[in-house]
């Protein structure tokens, strides 16, 4: 029989108030984030900038909370010892930023890091095939990349219930993050669908609507943890 771990939650770093950072992350760690999702774009493979390696090094130094990179860059190869040799790291990448994504990923593992892939709403599934066995977490972009605040792109439902059955299937040991306009509405359609690690931004935990720890208690209700 496989024990489904608890489905856990990552707050998205670009959507934190970066004036009060050391205050929030206190509160992210005692209310249950599992992970710290960082964002990091160069303004070509996404037309917007974000965050970068200082940023990533210095939240692994004031939060014992295991970073969680998502390259939306072109050429990753070119950027991966800068983000996979943080001690406890997963990097994913958008393989079609890559020439050679098996090299990408063992590149990233060389480092020590956990390497996962990244989805883009409109890539099927049948492209990241050959490189499920290779991966300890699949991204699925459920908006498109580049912003937060953006609205759900309804097909990525569909396709995290099938990347579930899939991995299923397979026998793989592959956790699914859904990542983009992660609501209140939408948190358990995700978790319905088999989503594993939720990216909290904007639409949930950062709306400003209460307070971070309140929000967060409020996801972990729905996700019936406490
Ligand atoms: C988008 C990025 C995401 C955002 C997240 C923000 O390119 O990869 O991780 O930070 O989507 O959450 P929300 O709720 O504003 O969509
Ligand atoms: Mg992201």
């Amino acid at each position: 029989m496989v024990v489904k771990k608890p489905v856990r939650v990552a707050p998205s770093m670009m959507c934190a108030d970066f004036l009060h950072l050391a205050d929030d992350l206190r509160v992210l760690e005692g209310g249950g984030a599992d992970f710290l999702h960082v964002d990091i774009m160069d303004g070509h493979y996404v037309p917007n900038f974000t965050l970068g390696p200082d940023f990533c090094r210095a939240l692994a130094r004031c939060s014992h909370l295991p970073l969680d990179i998502h390259l939306m860059v072109e050429n990753p190869d070119a950027h991966i010892e800068a983000f996979a040799t943080i001690p406890g790291a997963t990097v994913s990448f958008h393989p079609e930023a890559s020439r050679h994504p098996h090299r990408t990923l063992s590149l990233i593992r060389s480092f020590g890091a956990d390497c996962g892939i990244a989805v883009d709403p409109s890539m099927p599934l049948s492209a990241i095939d050959e490189l499920l066995p290779f991966v300890r977490r699949v991204c699925i972009m459920t908006v498109n990349p580049g912003y937060a605040g953006q609205k759900l792109v309804p097909t990525t439902i569909a396709k995290i219930a099938a990347l579930s059955r899939v991995i299923a299937d397979r026998v793989l040991v592959v956790d699914i993050e859904a990542d983009g306009n992660v609501s209140w509405d939408n948190i358990p359609v995700m978790v319905a669908a088999g989503a594993d690690i939720l990216v909290a931004g904007s639409s949930s935990l950062f709306d400003g609507a209460a307070g971070l720890l309140d929000n967060m208690r409020r996801i972990l209700e729905l996700l019936s943890r406490d």
